[in-house]
């Protein structure tokens, strides 16, 4: 097969493979596209947590961005980890130049095991600035509390938050539910004309990291190919819990999900 259309992450690079921009990479790849890439940061990281992180310079990062795209344009672009301020205003010039119009955010802000991705200054940032010009923005409970000072404990407070999120100038939010205390998986889309409840079996697992990253790259990836935002929302979740539900139950600590859970190999080549 040949890709049906191409992908640009902006996102840090996870050395044990699950999140960050190799979950992003397998993830356009799995569902059939081709995936380009402007690295933000480089983590040593295995799945019992976070050794370091060094930042890319800003410069560097939009060169990523800019010449890569001059060349392939992409049809979507998925953000990821963005840990400075610096970092922040940099995409967004370069964002500019490339003009692409399917922007999913994911507002990464804490690794799994706690660690911290981002900086306090750059969340004003990401809330100020950067939102307003991206077509999705997908925070987890965690993120969604942050970013709108709210508490969130069931579903009425989720779109409340979501509701504060298009009042700071989103154009549409999709909030996970995964941390709420509930025996369902409930994630809601929000815009000024959309109000989508998912809602769909809970697999309880240790092993989820990279289920943020793997789902914004899975919306991106469907945004590119043309299909609508509630339809692509809902395919990229079902593609995150497929991925949990095979638990494939790598290392000691929160394992990674099955990005190959959509590929059938060609016999051929096994
Ligand atoms: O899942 C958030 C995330 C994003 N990006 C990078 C990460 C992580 C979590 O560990 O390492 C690079």
């Amino acid at each position: 097969m040949k890709p049906k259309s191409k992908v640009l992450i902006i996102a840090g690079s996870d050395s044990s493979g699950g999140a960050g921009i190799q979950a992003d990479i397998k993830t356009v790849t799995s569902l059939g596209c081709y995936a380009m890439t402007a690295i933000t940061a480089v983590t040593a990281q295995n799945t019992t947590g976070v050794k370091s992180i060094v930042a890319l310079k800003p410069k560097e990062i939009s060169k990523q961005i800019e010449f890569t795209s001059q060349d392939i344009k992409p049809d979507a672009v998925k953000i990821g980890m963005l840990h400075s301020k610096q970092v922040i205003l940099s995409v967004i010039k370069s964002l500019k130049k490339i003009s692409v119009k399917k922007i999913v955010l994911d507002p990464v802000m804490i690794a799994k095991g706690g660690e911290k991705l981002i900086n306090n200054t750059a969340i004003i940032y990401v809330k100020k600035n950067l939102i307003k010009k991206t077509l999705l923005v997908t925070p987890n409970i965690p993120e969604a509390e942050i970013l709108t000072k709210t508490k969130i404990n069931n579903v009425e407070d989720m779109i409340k938050s979501g509701k504060i999120l298009l009042r700071l100038g989103a154009k549409n939010v999709l909030i996970k539910g995964g941390h709420l205390k509930s025996n369902k998986m409930v994630d809601i889309l929000l815009s000024k004309k959309i109000l989508k409840i998912f809602t769909n079996k809970k697999y309880s697992s240790k092993n989820t990291h990279g289920t943020g990253c793997t789902l914004s790259s899975a919306i991106a990836t469907n945004l590119s190919c043309g299909k609508d935002l509630i339809k692509s929302c809902e395919l990229g979740i079902k593609y995150v819990n497929d991925s949990i539900k095979s638990n494939l139950n790598l290392g000691k600590g929160n394992g990674p999900i099955n990005h190959l859970n959509s590929i059938i190999l060609n016999k051929k080549f096994y």
